[in-house]
This record gives structure tokens, sequence and C-alpha cells, in this order.
């Protein structure tokens, strides 16, 4: 299957290292990369963190289907130190108590925390799925101006199967919202 992008995103430990590590497991486990973007250094998006994001997208050929695809990044995720626990990064300066940028109590544990290595499926072709464990395309790809702006390099002309505009049209929106 051709037309598989994914968005790379570090925001803890040696991020460049931890992206081009990703980029082999994934040739590797999944299937060759046809085109991969620049690295874009960005701001965490959607919660607060000190330290910033490397992105990147990709577009694999891969010959698994969507639930085993995601199976495998999630595995090559934990391989490359990604922990999913509540509170994140487990950077110990980070958490230490009275920090204004940790939440100190477990009901506040935040949607997104700092991650050695996050794998996205972005689109899969045209295909559409909507299951409780796997979305594609990817829900908040026409939000996420750190997941455009890298896809644009080397997709800008792709349909979004649900939203009908390129990924070139939903950039030149989300910089127009700005
Ligand atoms: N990923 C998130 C949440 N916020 N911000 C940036 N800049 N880059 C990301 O990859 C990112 C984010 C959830 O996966
Ligand atoms: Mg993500
Ligand atoms: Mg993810």
């Amino acid at each position: 299957m051709r037309e598989v992008f994914l968005l790379l995103g570090s925001n803890r430990g040696d991020r460049r290292k931890l992206l081009h590590q990703a980029l082999g497991l994934i040739t590797g486990k999944a299937g060759p990369i046809l085109q991969s973007s620049s690295i874009f250094e960005t701001e965490p998006w959607g919660f607060t963190d000190p330290i910033p994001f490397l992105n990147q997208a990709i577009e694999i050929e891969t010959m698994l289907p969507p639930e085993k695809l995601l199976e495998t990044f999630l595995d090559i995720e934990s391989t490359l130190g990604r922990t999913r626990m509540g509170y994140g990064c487990h950077c110990p300066t980070l958490h230490t108590p009275g920090n204004p940028l940790v939440p100190q109590a477990e009901n506040e544990i935040p949607a997104y925390s700092g991650r050695t290595i996050d794998i996205d499926i972005l689109f899969y072709g045209q295909k559409m799925i909507f299951t409780t464990t796997l979305m594609i395309p990817h829900p908040r790809l026409h939000e996420r101006r750190f997941a455009l702006e890298p896809l644009s390099e080397i997709a800008p002309g792709f349909k979004h199967p649900v939203l009908g505009k390129t990924v070139g049209e939903l950039l030149k929106e989300i910089k127009n919202n700005k």
C-alpha cells in the first residue's frame, strides 16, 4: 500500500537520534520509506512543556493493514523508551514537588505529555477508519500546524478523504486563522 503518511514527534532524549532510529525500525518492520520531510522544531501544542518537539512527516510503502501497523508503531515506540503513564515524561528534574509545569494532583493528569517518540498514522491512502482504538485520517490533523507543515513538504496535493481538501489547502487555512 502506498500513500501511507506518518508523523513522527519527539521531545525527550536525543530527539534527532530518536527520529533516525524510528526511521530504521519503521523500514525494518513496516516497509520502505518513500519520502521524508525536513525536521521541524515546534512548540508543544495542547500542553505546557519546556522542551520543544522535533516533528517529521514521512511516506511509507507497507503490506501491513492499518490495525497491524498501529500495533507495530506502539511496539517501536516502547522499544525507543516511550512510557505512557499519566505523568508522562518521568524526568526527575521536572517532577520535583511544587514545579508549576507539572500537575500535582492525580486527577490533573494531562491529555498529552513529553515523549521520546510518537508515531502517528495520518493517512492510509483514502481509507477511513473510526474505531475506539484507531482513527484514520488522524482526527486532529487539520488543527495541527506541526503536522500539516512537514506533511505539505511531501504531499501538498494529497486530498483529505473526509474534508475533501488538500494538505496544502488545510495548511493555508490554519495559517490564515492565526
Ligand atoms: N504531539 C502531541 C501533542 N502536541 N506538539 C507538537 N509540537 N508536536 C507533536 O508531535 C505533538 C504536540 C500529541 O501526540
Ligand atoms: Mg501524536
Ligand atoms: Mg500517537
